[in-house]
């Protein structure tokens, strides 16, 4: 296999393109999409503050690396989520990341300042489930603190097979309104700050190659509550299908924005209010993350107090 600019051995390989590339043309392949996506779904320009959600793995480590590289003022923000060694390692790897590009990193401790953990979050009928209740955490703490810091835009390091995974969990059960907003831009309204993924357009190996191939560091273990996650099966199902059929991810997703998403625009979003707790956006009086704290709240009063009564009868 040769590059397809140089004609050098190519060291990676984008079969959808029918191509492939030494390591410096891969490096500039993957800056050019990244820069196709910014521009061509308007992200944000040159000027403007962009926050970027760091997990400490590969693809927020990717998107920042880029972003920085293409000479954005973009911040980081890590979430502690309270997950154990998978925490403790991920936030390492972000702050190393910061330390050797003297990047600005915050850190928000979600056990320490809001008294959730989702390492324990418990499970049951009726409940969230840990990943439910960490991604509604995840994106109620990345839009405050976008919007407080005085950020233009918070950006994520969704890439193509979770945006093809995300639209084929949403087709498959007909979820009209997720349809409607399943955008690499969101602007939904006055307290949320847009969102959006400029790696939409780079599979997960691209991304993966790409962060290798910068020697950056990020954390190789999945979070142990990512085990069994329907996401994993429908990336699972468009690789098989990617592998018979190179293109199909990109054909699905590039597809869907460009003529199915159009169809789906009618769908009605409810009016937003704001939380009468914390002052955040909400399609209810209280908003979903401080029910979610109420909630954790009684369990760590309740289960004490159940366990004192067993062992005293
Ligand atoms: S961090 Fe959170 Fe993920 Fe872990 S608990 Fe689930 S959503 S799997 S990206
Ligand atoms: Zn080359
Ligand atoms: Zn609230």
């Amino acid at each position: 296999m040769r590059c397809l600019k140089c004609r050098q051995p190519a060291a990676v390989e984008v079969r959808r393109h029918n191509a492939a590339y030494c390591a410096p043309h891969f490096l500039d392949y993957f800056q050019e999409q990244v820069r196709r996506a910014i521009k061509e779904h308007k992200m944000f320009a040159p000027r403007d503050r962009v926050l970027a959600a760091v997990s400490g793995g590969k693809d927020s480590l990717a998107l920042w690396d880029v972003l920085l590289s293409l000479g954005y003022r973009a911040s980081g923000l890590y979430i502690h989520l309270g997950i154990g060694e998978y925490s403790a390692q991920s936030q390492e790897k972000a702050e190393a990341f910061a330390q050797a590009r003297g990047a600005d990193l915050g850190i928000v401790n979600l056990p320490e300042e809001y008294g959730l953990s989702m390492g324990e979050i418990p499970r049951g009928r009726g409940r969230r489930s840990p990943c439910s209740a960490c991604g509604l955490a995840k994106r109620y703490l990345f839009n405050r603190v976008a919007q407080e810091r005085g950020f233009d835009v918070l950006a994520t390091g969704h890439n193509l097979d979770d945006e093809a995974a995300t639209l084929l969990g949403n087709l498959l059960h007909w979820q009209m309104g997720y349809l409607a907003r399943q955008s690499p831009v969101l602007e939904e309204g006055p307290g949320l700050v847009k969102k959006v993924k400029p790696l939409c357009r780079l599979t997960e190996y691209e991304t993966a190659a790409y962060a290798v191939l910068k020697g950056i560091d990020y954390i190789v273990d999945e979070c142990p509550n990512a085990q069994g996650a329907r996401s994993l099966l429908y990336k699972e199902a468009l690789n098989l299908l990617e592998a018979a059929s190179p293109g199909a991810k990109q054909s699905l997703y590039l597809g869907f924005l460009e003529r199915g998403r159009p169809l789906f625009a009618a769908e009605e979003r409810t009016a937003l209010t704001e939380c009468a707790r914390c002052g955040q956006p909400t399609t209810a009086e209280v908003c979903a993350f401080c029910r979610l704290r109420e909630g954790h709240r009684r369990h760590r009063r309740a289960v004490p107090a159940k366990a004192g009564t067993e062992s005293g009868a």
